[in-house]
């Protein structure tokens, strides 16, 4: 069908909602992985962006708030954010959308009837009811072979639905040697606390096996604002000579997700992170150096997005992603898909949910379409002003790298 100015916004806004999505970060876990699975009212009320929040408004002590069962956290989060105020913000946002997308009274507001509602589906059935809802065909897990439940689980192959696809973690191998190495020690890998020859190789070996085991489409460490690699640190070692080697090797990206301060306030647990503007010199020096490496990057920083884009321009081993984490919000996702399209075209992936509870799909992936669709009908529209023809399959194509294919392709990329 050929676009006009009458039916673009309603042909566009369909042709997203109808697009199969590839989401290539979460932390997300098919049933099989028992208590990592995490899904359904509380966990969502109990997500620790909402704690974030909450813990800004009550005045009990953080320890005391986090010495409470999960219940009891998740009353007193919905009375204080959604009861007492307005939940304007986009997380509590979330949770209505997502209540309201599973067929639930947003304005009943009887916690009792959501939870009852996530227990009356078997893991399996709740995983299809929102994956089909959400119009998610693939997702990517965040794997650490340094999580002990985790590792337990892989030791017993587990059978996982094909739909979950798998990314090596790393950054407690990147982050902190010293520490990883008694792990890696236990695992029979013969690992010293100097970076000699064996230990190289004996890390190698480590990444090596855990990709085989994982099948995993790609290795992954998040980073702090102040990470570079022109230094002698073992981090840097880690990086160049294991990491990028076998990446290389085994056509396996390394995703960058650079500029989290972890643990500014460490009362807070997993709410306790921050984030501050990294160098983007180091991305140019591994794009550079590294020209037969392919690099994943995404950036916390609101300041470090512009030059993150203008550097991709420069390297296609440089794949860039998502609205990670703080800028996961519609003002900045609308400012930054706009000069992305603006700068890359259709050669980026607008948005990775980030989700850590199977509901949450549902609320970001609506959100996050919801403001990629009006970007992109405002970029087609200007097509239109000057006389482009566009087609209903020209778009299909178009909107299908943006949440799939580009993806895809990057993996396939032969440098
Ligand atoms: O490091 C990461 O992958 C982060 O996305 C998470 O650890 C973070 O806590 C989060 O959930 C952000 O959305
Ligand atoms: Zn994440």
């Amino acid at each position: 069908m050929k676009l006009n100015k009458e039916n673009i916004i309603k042909e566009i806004t369909s042709i997203v909602n109808k697009t199969e999505i590839y989401d290539i970060h979460t932390h997300l876990y098919p049933e099989g992985f028992g208590e990592l699975m995490l899904y359904g009212f509380d966990e969502m009320i109990t997500y620790h962006y909402l704690i974030a929040e909450t813990l800004r408004i009550i005045d009990i002590p953080y320890s005391d708030f986090f010495a409470m069962k999960k219940r009891d956290q998740a009353d007193l989060i919905y009375k204080t954010l959604f009861i007492e105020r307005s939940p304007l913000s986009e997380s509590c946002r979330g949770v209505l959308t997502t209540l309201k997308m599973l067929g639930l009274n947003i304005n009943s507001q009887n916690t009792q009837e959501y939870r009852e509602f996530t227990s009356s589906f078997s893991a399996k059935e709740y995983t299809n009811l929102v994956l089909e809802k959400a119009n998610i065909k693939k997702l990517v897990m965040t794997n650490d072979p340094f999580n002990n439940i985790e590792r337990k689980i892989w030791k017993y192959k587990p059978d996982i639905d094909s739909r979950f696809k798998s990314a090596l973690r790393l950054d407690f191998l990147i982050n902190d040697f010293k520490s990883a190495r008694h792990t890696m020690l236990r695992m029979g890998y013969n690992v010293t606390s100097t970076l000699t020859g064996l230990t190289k190789r004996e890390i190698k070996r480590f990444l090596h096996d855990w990709i085989v085991k994982t099948n995993s489409l790609y290795m992954a460490i998040s980073v702090p604002p102040d990470f570079t690699l022109l230094e002698n640190s073992s981090r840097a070692i880690i990086i160049e000579e294991c990491v990028l080697e076998v990446s290389y090797e085994l056509n396996v990206p390394l995703a960058l997700m650079i500029g989290v301060k972890r643990q500014t306030n460490p009362e807070l647990d997993l709410a306790g992170d921050s984030c501050g503007k990294a160098n983007i010199e180091t991305i140019e020096y591994l794009c550079k150096k590294f020209n037969k490496n392919k690099f994943m990057v995404t950036m916390l920083s609101r300041e470090n997005q512009h030059e993150l884009t203008i550097l991709a321009r420069k390297y296609r081993n440089l794949f860039i992603f998502g609205c990670w984490w703080f800028l996961n919000n519609p003002s900045l996702i609308k400012e930054i898909t706009t000069f992305r399209t603006e700068l890359l075209g259709l050669s980026y992936m607008p948005q990775h949910s980030d989700a850590r509870i199977l509901d949450q799909l549902l609320y970001k992936w609506t959100h996050n379409k919801d403001i990629i669709t009006k970007v992109l009908i405002k970029k087609y529209n200007k097509l239109l002003d000057v006389g482009w023809e566009l087609t209903t399959e020209k778009i299909e194509e178009d909107v299908n790298r943006l949440f799939y294919k580009n993806f895809e392709d990057f993996l396939n990329l032969k440098l």
